[in-house]
């Protein structure tokens, strides 16, 4: 399988869960900015322009984070990365994907995306950037206050909506915004960036695209 990603975007949260997994995989890089990769037009293959995108073994296209998270997560029950579909953990374990994605991940997007000068997943701008610090910093307020005496969201294992949390957190950091104002989330980002599955995909992936409009 192959997984399509941007240095720092959300397909950081597949890369890192899918070396958590354990699973095989092959990475191609996609230029944000032009839409490109290795092969060509990035929108022939995912009409969406985005990432993450997971090209299946049989040819089958899976995008949308927080389900590209859960199929990854189903690959391997053994290893826990999501409790048993049907199971009332799971539901709660999709409660946070979901949260991630439409509270967290949506409101760091920059509006400035697709194509425009500023393009690519967060904003470049100063205002853009106060904007989003404004919408974000309440969530991770609530946030911080679930993961008091947590290690990780679910307990003490590390799960999918873990990663996916870990990756905007860096965004949080990328804009500015302090991690120590919200100690239990400082201590689970220290807890993630010590994973080999984390240090590996960040050192993989090199470092995102700039905060300026000059980057
Ligand atoms: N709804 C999508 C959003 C993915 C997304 O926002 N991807 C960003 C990077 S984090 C992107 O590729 N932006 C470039 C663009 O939209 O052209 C998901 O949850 O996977």
């Amino acid at each position: 399988m192959i997984l399509f990603y941007a240095a720092g975007a959300s397909s950081q949260a597949p890369h890192i869960l899918l070396r958590e997994a354990g699973l095989p995989f092959a990475l191609e890089r996609v230029d944000l900015a032009t839409h490109h990769w290795a092969n060509g037009d990035y929108r022939q293959l995912n009409t969406k322009g985005y990432v993450p995108a997971l090209l299946l073994d049989n040819g089958d296209l899976l995008t949308e984070c927080a389900i590209i998270l859960q199929w990854i997560a189903d690959q391997v029950p053994e290893r826990h990365l999501l409790p048993p579909a049907g199971s009332p953990a799971r539901y709660h374990a999709l409660e946070w994907l979901n949260f991630i994605a439409t509270e967290l991940h949506k409101n760091f997007i920059t509006p400035e995306r697709h194509g425009g000068i500023a393009a690519n997943f967060l904003s470049k701008t100063r205002k853009g950037q106060e904007q989003t610090r404004i919408h974000v910093s309440p969530r991770l307020d609530w946030v911080d206050r679930q993961m008091e005496g947590r290690s990780y969201i679910s307990g003490d294992r590390v799960t999918a909506p873990d990663a996916y949390l870990f990756t905007m957190l860096t965004w949080a950091g990328r804009l500015g915004l302090d991690l120590t104002t919200w100690r239990n989330l400082a201590d689970f980002f220290g807890r993630m960036a010590m994973r080999p599955a984390v240090t590996d995909a960040l050192a993989i992936e090199g470092p995102p695209h700039a905060l300026t409009d000059a980057g």
